[in-house]
């Protein structure tokens, strides 16, 4: 399986993220994707590969214009004001005071656009996540073209919590929303996300919620007691023409893997039933057992099960890199879930 990526990530390198109340450094950081080619490079599994330039066509049928253009020039108007730190929201429209105007002010803008806190927009975070979204094209376009059955497309930053006109999470422009929108249009007339990172995919979620022709499936952390807290029960099941499209699989604080296999082969048999004509995985080793801000009990060993299992659907994969920070199995954990994708 051949493995796109580009240096380009190391251009988003926040110094600070708003975590117990303190300021950390970023639990997302460049030093993921050290570990991940540290193992790439000890187990081979494909060659790297550069990303193409796919252009702004598609990422612009996601993403919100407005919401684009805001990200464009956060930093530069965020550095205009002479604030020190880096942006970080500090007051949202809410259930009392939703927004009737967008603001102009830059920190009003943040709070507009945000829909977590704990990510700070950093100097080249955008330029960082535009090229993060030309990896998931390349990855997709590979798929469409049938020039391969499987990709991994080694983004950064991630990008399922990023929805049409919101940031947050650590994501901004969604990677995995591009990838499935770019098969559909070239090809594909049905195509299923499944996501496995810890974390609810709640801006995959909203991107397709109304939509037949893309199936979300996330097995994730309930959301009753992990981010992003306020989507991905069980009860959300697509609306409109997309009712029934959306499939969510929360699980307790301490799942382990034999459980959370159980939810992943009704998820897989979903799949299955739907026929799509290819597959995008998020996947996020924040299912680790000692992931430092998540829950479930995964071991090591078990990202080979992980994999092998979505491999049995038989299906043209895309593998798109969503979270994991525990930093130093990173790298073991992802290789071995590729590895069991070509079992
Ligand atoms: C892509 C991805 O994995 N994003 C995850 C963003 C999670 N950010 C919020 C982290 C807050 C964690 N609180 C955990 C308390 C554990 N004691
Ligand atoms: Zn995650």
């Amino acid at each position: 399986m051949d493995i796109i990526y580009t240096e380009d990530h190391r251009l988003r390198a926040a110094k600070t993220e708003l975590y117990g109340g303190e300021l950390v450094s970023p639990f997302e950081c460049p030093e993921r994707m050290d570990f991940i080619l540290e193992a790439l490079k000890e187990r081979p599994i494909g060659m790297i590969k550069a990303p193409n330039n796919y252009g702004d066509a598609i990422i612009n049928q996601i993403h919100d214009a407005g919401y684009l253009s805001f990200l464009d020039t956060a930093w530069d108007e965020w550095e205009a004001t002479g604030m020190k730190g880096e942006p970080i929201p500090t007051v949202w429209p809410s259930r009392s005071m939703p927004a009737p105007h967008i603001p102009a002010f830059i920190e009003g803008k943040i709070g507009y656009y945000a829909l977590a806190g704990e990510t700070s927009i950093s100097k080249g975070t955008i330029e960082a996540a535009h090229a993060s979204a030309q990896v998931a094209l390349t990855g997709a376009d590979a798929i469409a073209s049938g020039q391969a059955g499987h990709i991994f497309s080694l983004c950064r930053p991630p990008g399922h919590h990023a929805s049409r006109d919101q940031y947050g999470g650590y994501c901004f422009i969604n990677n995995a929303a591009i990838a499935a929108q770019y098969m559909r249009e070239n090809g594909a007339a049905k195509v299923a996300i499944l996501d496995v990172d810890f974390h609810h995919g709640n801006g995959t979620q909203a991107i397709f919620y109304d939509r037949d022709d893309v199936l979300f499936l996330s097995l994730h952390g309930d959301p009753s007691h992990a981010f992003p807290h306020f989507l991905g029960h069980a009860d959300e099941k697509g609306h409109g023409k997309g009712e029934g499209h959306n499939i969510n699989y929360p699980m307790a604080p301490g799942t382990a893997y034999s459980a959370w296999a159980e939810a992943l082969d009704h998820a897989l048999a979903s799949i299955r039933r739907y026929a799509p004509d290819s597959l995008v995985v998020s996947f996020g080793a924040d299912t680790f057992e000692h992931d430092p801000i998540s829950f479930f009990k995964c071991k090591s060993d078990d990202y080979f099960d992980m994999g092998a299992r979505i491999n049995a659907l038989g299906l043209p994969t895309l593998t798109v890199m969503e979270g994991g920070y525990a930093v130093k199995d990173i790298g073991t954990n992802t290789v071995n879930f590729l590895i069991g994708l070509e079992r």
